[in-house]
């Protein structure tokens, strides 16, 4: 059974087995959660992100999948790289949303974490709708069968808390 749980927060302040990042495909950081991640987190991560460009992510990371490294300083022991799509109004990318969800917590599963923190992927610089994007992570979580006991979304701002509050009842 997974407990699903919303506080508004910063996601690098949190106690977690894993923290999941909202990346982009170059691994090599960049503003919003990614930033802030780097920036608590310590140096050994983008020196892990380094080697997985080096080796397996030749080409950066792909939309919709998921990589572990050292979460550095943070309090957690690995943080979870996934790229969310970018909205388009004329394009349904929602399977690319929801996969980032299903392929995060595999990780999470290869790794043995039994707590993870999501931020709402894709909901800043890549502009998703809150709501829509709320929709999506819910619903993939409560239907993607994983061993991690405690999904925890962090959210950063109270409008982003009240659109994953509306969903969860
Ligand atoms: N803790 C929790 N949530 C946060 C934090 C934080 N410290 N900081 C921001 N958020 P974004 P994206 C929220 O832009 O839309 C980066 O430059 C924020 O309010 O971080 O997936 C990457 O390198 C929003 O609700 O990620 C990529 O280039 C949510 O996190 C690109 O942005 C996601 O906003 C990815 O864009």
């Amino acid at each position: 059974m997974t407990t699903l749980t919303l506080v508004r927060g910063d996601i690098t302040r949190q106690t977690a087995d894993a923290i999941v990042n909202a990346a982009n495909s170059s691994l090599l950081g960049g503003g919003g959660v990614d930033g802030a991640i780097h920036r608590r987190g310590g140096p050994a991560i983008l020196e892990e992100c380094r080697k997985l460009r080096a080796s397996r992510y030749g080409k950066g990371l792909p939309t919709g999948r998921a990589v572990a490294t050292t979460a550095g300083d943070l309090d957690a022991h690995w943080v979870i790289h996934t790229v969310g799509p970018v909205f388009s109004s004329t394009e349904d990318r929602s399977d690319l949303l929801a996969s980032c969800h299903r392929e995060s917590l595999r990780v999470a599963d290869e790794l043995g974490a039994r707590t993870v923190a999501f931020p709402a992927i894709s909901t800043g610089a890549y502009r998703w709708p809150l709501r829509a994007a709320a929709r999506i992570a819910l619903e993939t979580v409560r239907n993607t069968p994983t061993d991690v006991e405690e999904v925890r979304f962090v959210l950063f701002d109270q409008s982003a808390y009240d659109a994953f509050a509306a969903q969860i009842r």
